[in-house]
C-alpha cells in the first residue's frame, strides 16, 4: 500500500468519526430526533471496502457509515442531510428523508423505474433496523452470483452480472447473531455455497446486553466450527480478525473476497475486539452498563487510536502530518453539517415564508386579525421548524376563518392543498411501483379456450403455464421445499425439472424466511423468482421478512430500489390445523407495498402469474387448495393470457344481495346461492380476485346500487379480511348510502379449523351458513316471504 492509500484511509477514519460526533451533537441540541453511528467500527469498514467492486452487493446495518463513505456511496452531507429527516433525494438520495440515519441504499433505478447498469453501480440495499433481518436478502443477493455464473443462458445479461464474479457482502452485530434468521441463512450459505461474505462487528454488547447472554461460547467464531469447509466436504470458510489491526484487516478481506468471488465460498469473517466509544445510540449511555475497565480497554483500542500509533511506528508520516488531517477532517464535517442544515432550513422555509406572509394577508382583513397574527409570528419564531409547523399553523387558521370568505383566505386555502399534494408525495409515495413495468398497466387477455379444448386437472393447467412461461424468458426461476424433484407438493412444476434443469427449478431446505431470502436477493439483481412457501399456513416463519424487507422495500428507498418476486402459497381449505389457515388479515395487515392475489381456479391464478412476470411488484399468490383436482379447460395462448389486477368478476348476476367473496369460498357461496335460488332469493356474486389491490374501479358499491344489500364472506378469522373488505367497500366506495338492510359478515371461526370433514363444517363457512345469513337478511325485510325454519 501506497503512502497516499494508508493516509487517505486515516483521514476517512476521522472524517467519519468526526461526523459521528458531531452528529450526535445535533441531536442533543435538538436538531435532529435520534443517532445511532458507526463509531470503533470505522477500520474493519475502511478495509472491507477496498475490495468491494462495481456489481458487488451489500446488505448491512446501521453501522456501516463508514463503509459507505469509503465505497463512494455516502457524502458527509447526505449523512447529515438524513438525520435532520430531508425529505428530498437531491439531499437524502439513500431514503428521501424516510429513514432513519444509519439506513443506506443506493439508487439501483432510472427515471422510469427501470433497472440501470447494476455491474457499475457499488450496490447498498435498503437497510432496515430489525436485528439480523438482512440476513435473508444476503442470501440470495449471493445466490444470483451463482445463477449467473452456471446459467448460461443469463449470460447475456451483461447489465446485472459479469459473470457471476460479483460477492455478497453482509454485516451484523454480535448481538443479532442470536437471531434464529442469523444461523438460518448461515446454513442456507453452506448448502447453497454462493459469494457471501459476512462480516460480524463484535463488540462484546448488544446495547447493554454483554456476549454471555447472546451466543453459547463467547467467542462467536469458535461456535461456528462445524460449518467449517475441509478437504472432504463444503462449508463456509471462518476468519477472525481484530477489528484495531489495520493489516491484519487488508489481508483478511483479500483473501476472504478471493475465496468468495473465485471459488463462490461463503466466508463468515468475526471482526473481534471492536469497540463502542459513545455507546449505542444517543438514548442511554453505555458507562452505566460497561465496567471502568471494559470503558478504559475500549479507550486504549479504539480502531483509530491503534490506526494512529501504527502509522507512526511504520515511519508512514509524521505527527504533524497526522495532525493537520485531524484538524482539516474536524473542518471537512463541520463544512458539510452546516451545508446540509442550511439545505434543510432552506427547503423547509420555501412553505413556512410563503404561510406566515398569506398568514399576515389574512390577519389584515380578517375580524380574527389578532389571533392570525399571532400565529403568523408564532409561526415565523419556530426554531428548527418542520414541515408540518407550517401546516398546523394553517389548519389552525382556516378553523378561525370558517365563517369568512376573502381573497387571501382563498390563497391559504390554496397553500393547504398544495402543500397537502406535496407532502403526499414526499412522505407517502412509492409504496408500489410507480414505474412504466408496473403490473397494474397490463392489460387483460382472456384465455382463448377452443370448443374441443381438454378439460385436465387444475394442477396440470398451471403446469402447462409454467412451462410457457419458463421457455420464454430465462430470468424465470421457482424454488421451495419439494419444488425441484418432484414439482412440488401438489406438482404444479412437475417434470420441469427435467426440462429446465436444476439450476431453474429447485429444492430447497425447509427454511422459509431464507427461501423468501433466496427470492429477494435474486428479484433485486433481474431475475425472477417465484418462491414457493409450502402451505399458506406457514408463511408466519416468513412474515417478519415479507413485511418489513419486501414490502417496505421501494418504499423505504424512495423509490429507489425494488424486487419484482411472486411468493407463491396455497391455503384456504383442506383438512386440518395447520394446513387449512386462511389468516388473510394477518397478511393484508403485513404486507402493504405488495400484491395480494387470491384466485378461485387455476386459469384464474395462471392469468395472475403472467401478468405479474410482466410487472415489477413483489406479490403474494394463494392458491386454492381444494382446486388443484377440480377439472378447468385448458386455453391456448398459455402464458399469454392475463387477468387485471384489482379488477373484480362477477361470478354470477342477482338483484337482492351482493355476495363479495374470493378464493375457494367462491364454491361455497356459488352452492349456498343456487339454493337461495330456489328460495326465491338472487344473489349477485363478485369474485374480488385479488385483495391487495382492491377493487380499483369501485364497481363492487354498483352491485349494490342495485341489490341493496351486502354479506362479504370468507374463510379468514372475524373481523379479518371481512372486515378489511367491508371497511373498502362502506366506507371507501360510499356504499354504506344504498344499503337497505344491514351490512353482513361471514368469517370462519375464531378457533384453528378443526381436522376432517366435521372439523371443517364446523370451523369453516359452509353453503349452509351462507343460506343461513342471507335467509335471515331477507326475512327481516319480508317475514311473510321468508318466514323462519329455526326456532
Ligand atoms: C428484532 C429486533 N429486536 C430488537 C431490536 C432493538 N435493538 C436495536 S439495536 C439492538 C442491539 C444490537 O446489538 P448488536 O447486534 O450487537 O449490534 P450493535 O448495535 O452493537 O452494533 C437491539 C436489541 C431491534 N432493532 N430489532
Amino acid at each position: 500500500m501506497t503512502k497516499e492509500e494508508i493516509l487517505q484511509d486515516y483521514r476517512l477514519a476521522c472524517e467519519s468519526r468526526q461526523t459521528s460526533i458531531l452528529a450526535r451533537k445535533e441531536v442533543f441540541m435538538g436538531k435532529a430526533k435520534f443517532g445511532i453511528f458507526g463509531t470503533g467500527k470505522e477500520l474493519a469498514q475502511i478495509c472491507m471496502a477496498k475490495f468491494f467492486k462495481e456489481g458487488d452487493f451489500r446488505s448491512g446495518y446501521y453501522r456501516d457509515q463508514t463503509f459507505m463513505m469509503a465505497t463512494g456511496e455516502l457524502t458527509i452531507e447526505q449523512y447529515f442531510a438524513q438525520l435532520y429527516g430531508h425529505a428530498d433525494i437531491e439531499h437524502d438520495p439513500h431514503s428521501g428523508g424516510r429513514m432513519m440515519i444509519g439506513h443506506y441504499s443506493t439508487r439501483n433505478l432510472d427515471e422510469q423505474g427501470r433497472f440501470k447498469d447494476l455491474t457499475k453501480i457499488k450496490v447498498s440495499t435498503p437497510d432496515i433496523s430489525p436485528t439480523g433481518a438482512q440476513m435473508p436478502r444476503l442470501v440470495g443477493l449471493a445466490w444470483a452470483s451463482k445463477l449467473f455464473r452456471n446459467n448460461p443462458a443469463l449470460h447475456s445479461m451483461t447489465n446485472f452480472s459479469n459473470n457471476g464474479n460479483e460477492v455478497a457482502f453482509g454485516t451484523i452485530g454480535n448481538g443479532a447473531m442470536a437471531e434464529g434468521v442469523f444461523f438460518e441463512a448461515i446454513n442456507a450459505a453452506g448448502v447453497l455455497q454462493v459469494p457471501m461474505l459476512i462480516s460480524i462487528w463484535d463488540d462484546a454488547f448488544a446495547i447493554s446486553v454483554p456476549q454471555r447472554y447472546q451466543t453459547t461460547k463467547d467467542d462467536i467464531s469458535s461456535l461456528f466450527e462445524g460449518f467449517r469447509r475441509d478437504h472432504n466436504e463444503r462449508g463456509i470458510e471462518i476468519m477472525k480478525v481484530k477489528g484495531w489491526d489495520y493489516e491484519a484487516l487488508c489481508y483478511a478481506y483479500k483473501e476472504a473476497t478471493r475465496i468468495c468471488r473465485d471459488e463462490h465460498v461463503p466466508v463468515l469473517m468475526h471482526v473481534c475486539e471492536m469497540t463502542q466509544p459513545m455507546g449505542h445510540s444517543t438514548s442511554g449511555s453505555h458507562e452505566r452498563y460497561k465496567t471502568t475497565e471494559r470503558l478504559d480497554w475500549e479507550e486504549e483500542y479504539d480502531c483509530n487510536k491503534k490506526f494512529r500509533e501504527w502509522i507512526l511506528e511504520n515511519g508512514v508520516c509524521t505527527e504533524d502530518d497526522l495532525i493537520a488531517i485531524e484538524t482539516d477532517s474536524v473542518e471537512k464535517v463541520k463544512r458539510a453539517r452546516q451545508a446540509a442544515w442550511d439545505n434543510h432550513l432552506k427547503a423547509v422555509h420555501v412553505d413556512q415564508d410563503i404561510a406566515v406572509d398569506y398568514l399576515n394577508q389574512v390577519a389584515a382583513t380578517s375580524a380574527h386579525k389578532e389571533e392570525l397574527q399571532q400565529l403568523a409570528t408564532e409561526l415565523q419564531k419556530t426554531l428548527n421548524p418542520y414541515r408540518s409547523d407550517a401546516v398546523r399553523f394553517v389548519k389552525k387558521a382556516l378553523r378561525l376563518l370558517r365563517n369568512e370568505s376573502s381573497a387571501s383566505k382563498s390563497l391559504l386555502q390554496d397553500w393547504a392543498a398544495r402543500t397537502a399534494k406535496e407532502n403526499a408525495r414526499r412522505y407517502n409515495s412509492h409504496l408500489y411501483s410507480e414505474s412504466v413495468e408496473s403490473a397494474l398497466l397490463v392489460p387483460e387477455v382472456a384465455p382463448v379456450i377452443s370448443a374441443d379444448a381438454p378439460l385436465i386437472d387444475g394442477r396440470e393447467l398451471l403446469q402447462h403455464n409454467f412451462e410457457a412461461l419458463f421457455n420464454r424468458d430465462p430470468r424465470l426461476l421457482a424454488f421451495g421445499e419439494d419444488v425441484g424433484q418432484i414439482g412440488d407438493v401438489n406438482q404444479g412444476f412437475s417434470g420441469l425439472q427435467d426440462k429446465f434443469g436444476e439450476i431453474r427449478i429447485t429444492d430447497t431446505g425447509i427454511r422459509e424466511a431464507t427461501i423468501v431470502g433466496q427470492a429477494i436477493g435474486t428479484a433485486m439483481r433481474g431475475l425472477r423468482p417465484i418462491a414457493e412457501i409450502q402451505y399458506l399456513d406457514y408463511l408466519l416463519f416468513a412474515i417478519e421478512i415479507l413485511s418489513d424487507d419486501v414490502a417496505s422495500l421501494h418504499y423505504r428507498s424512495a423509490g429507489g430500489q425494488k424486487a419484482p418476486l411472486i411468493i407463491r402459497t396455497r391455503g384456504h381449505r383442506l383438512e386440518g390445523m395447520f394446513h387449512s389457515g386462511s389468516p388473510m388479515q394477518m397478511i393484508i395487515g403485513a404486507v402493504r407495498g405488495m400484491f395480494l392475489c387470491v384466485p378461485r381456479n387455476m386459469t384464474q391464478a395462471a392469468g395472475m402469474y403472467n401478468t405479474l412476470i410482466k410487472g415489477d411488484e413483489p406479490a403474494i399468490m394463494i392458491e386454492s387448495l381444494n382446486a388443484y383436482r377440480l377439472k378447468e379447460k385448458l386455453p391456448e395462448n398459455l402464458g399469454d393470457f392475463t387477468v387485471q389486477l384489482g379488477i373484480i368478476d362477477v361470478l354470477r348476476p342477482g338483484t337482492d344481495i351482493t355476495i363479495v367473496t374470493y378464493g375457494s369460498m367462491c364454491r361455497i357461496v356459488q352452492e349456498g346461492a343456487n339454493e337461495l335460488q330456489q328460495l326465491g332469493i338472487s344473489c349477485e356474486i363478485i369474485d374480488i380476485q385479488t385483495l391487495l389491490p382492491f377493487d380499483r374501479t369501485q364497481q363492487i358499491v354498483e352491485s349494490i346500487k342495485k341489490t341493496n344489500r351486502v354479506l362479504f364472506a370468507d374463510e379468514d378469522y372475524s373481523a379479518g379480511a371481512t372486515a378489511y373488505m367491508m371497511q373498502c367497500v362502506l366506507e371507501g366506495q360510499k356504499a354504506w348510502q344504498y344499503l337497505d338492510s344491514e351490512p353482513k359478515t361471514l368469517s370462519a371461526k375464531d378457533n384453528r379449523p378443526a381436522y376432517s370433514t366435521d372439523g371443517d363444517y364446523y370451523s369453516k363457512p359452509s353453503p349452509d351458513d351462507v343460506i343461513d345469513v342471507v335467509y335471515e337478511m331477507m326475512h327481516e325485510v319480508n317475514p311473510s316471504k321468508f318466514p323462519k325454519w329455526y326456532k
